[in-house]
């Protein structure tokens, strides 16, 4: 397993916001998907620590937050643009220690710590700390084990502005002890699937047949099973974030009708492949992006699970959220990207 120092940003885009907005610090604050003026639409992207207090969560609709905090409850729009700018500032601070970075997400990153010492990688922690404050006047929480999951779930721990490590010996203790939702991979609806294959705790899941895990999920049934048995086998995979391949195209007229549009994103799929292809990339992301025939844009983006370099899935992934987008009109252009990139050269093909 790979010794791993893994950093979660603490609230990420409120608190990038209390940077910019230092009169908000202290106060209950959402961010959220509506404007301003229609701030009772949306749902909330994530909120400070002081309104989670009330009860308001990430992912809930705005309406629900203001139902739940009587009091004066600060709201902003997401500026997305701006998050990604401090996250690319924190993700740069991570690299310059020279060690194998993989960017998990805008917030998350894991480092391969490998060779250091349990207090040597406290020590580093403590210092990546003081320098994100320092320089980007944000907290995170850092979690340090030995597998990138166990680091992971540490630092889930540990929040906010937390340290935590979980020394090897104290891996399966560490497990044990947690709530199956926290779980790495285990969301709502594993959850519920899990819950009807009557299994309801760590222990009960750590026991369960592999081989009806795997058929329930598929290869995610083994890393579950493998990860509440106390195994992580994945590396850290460094990526190359700003990456990305992606074409668009000017419909010869606007359109809202899938059977005509997909003929079309199977050709820009098509060629986006050739490029990814051509360049030995593997993906792990896919946007999705249209111009209605207002000029308004809109982008969508999903990540998968594992890189892969199958046109078959970027296709899939990109048509379904191509559909969603149709349902707010016609529109007059269309675009498929893939991003976070990794290369393939020198490894060898599966198939
Ligand atoms: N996010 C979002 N929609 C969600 C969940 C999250 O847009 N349903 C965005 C806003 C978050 C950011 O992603 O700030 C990071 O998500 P996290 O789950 O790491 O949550 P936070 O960083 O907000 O809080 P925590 O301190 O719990 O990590
Ligand atoms: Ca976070
Ligand atoms: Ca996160």
């Amino acid at each position: 397993m790979v010794f791993t120092l893994y950093v979660d940003m603490d609230y990420f885009f409120a608190a990038c916001e209390e940077v910019r907005h230092p009169e908000l610090k202290g106060k209950p604050l959402v961010v959220g998907t509506a404007p301003a003026n229609e701030r009772t639409r949306g749902v909330v992207q994530t909120a400070n620590y002081v309104a989670r207090k009330y009860g308001i969560k990430s992912g809930m609709p705005n309406m629900d937050a203001f139902a739940l905090c009587k009091e004066h409850l600060n709201y902003l729009q997401s500026d997305e643009p701006y998050y990604e700018e401090v996250s690319a500032g924190i993700m740069e601070l991570f690299k310059s220690y020279k060690r194998p970075v993989e960017v998990i997400s805008v917030d998350e990153a894991a480092m391969d710590i490998t060779g250091l010492s349990n207090e040597e990688a406290v020590s580093l922690a403590k210092e990546i700390k003081s320098r994100i404050k320092e320089k980007f006047g944000l907290t995170c929480t850092i979690g340090i084990c030995e597998g990138k999951t166990f680091a992971k779930m540490a630092s889930d721990e540990a929040k906010p502005d937390g340290l935590m490590l979980v020394e090897t010996n104290k891996i399966k203790d560490f497990i044990a002890s947690s709530e199956l939702s926290k779980i790495p991979g285990v969301g709502k609806k594993t959850l519920e699937r899990l819950n009807e294959m009557r299994i309801n705790t760590v222990e009960e899941l750590a026991k369960a047949d592999p081989m009806v895990l795997i058929d329930a999920f598929g290869s995610a049934g083994k890393e579950l099973y493998m990860a509440v048995n106390g195994i992580d086998n994945s590396k850290i995979i460094e990526n190359y974030e700003t990456l990305s391949i992606g074409r668009e195209i000017t419909l010869k007229k606007a359109s809202s009708d899938m059977d005509e549009i997909k003929p079309v994103l199977e050709k820009l799929a098509e060629d986006v492949h050739a490029e990814l292809v051509k360049k030995n990339y593997r993906f792990k992301n896919v946007g999705a992006k249209v111009r209605y025939t207002d000029f308004t844009m809109s982008v969508r983006s999903y990540s998968l699970r594992n890189y892969t370099d199958s046109k078959e899935q970027m296709l899939e992934v990109g048509v379904k959220m191509i559909a969603q987008l149709l349902k707010n009109g016609p529109v007059r252009k269309v675009g498929i990207r893939v991003s976070k990139l990794i290369g393939t050269k020198g490894q060898k093909s599966l198939f």
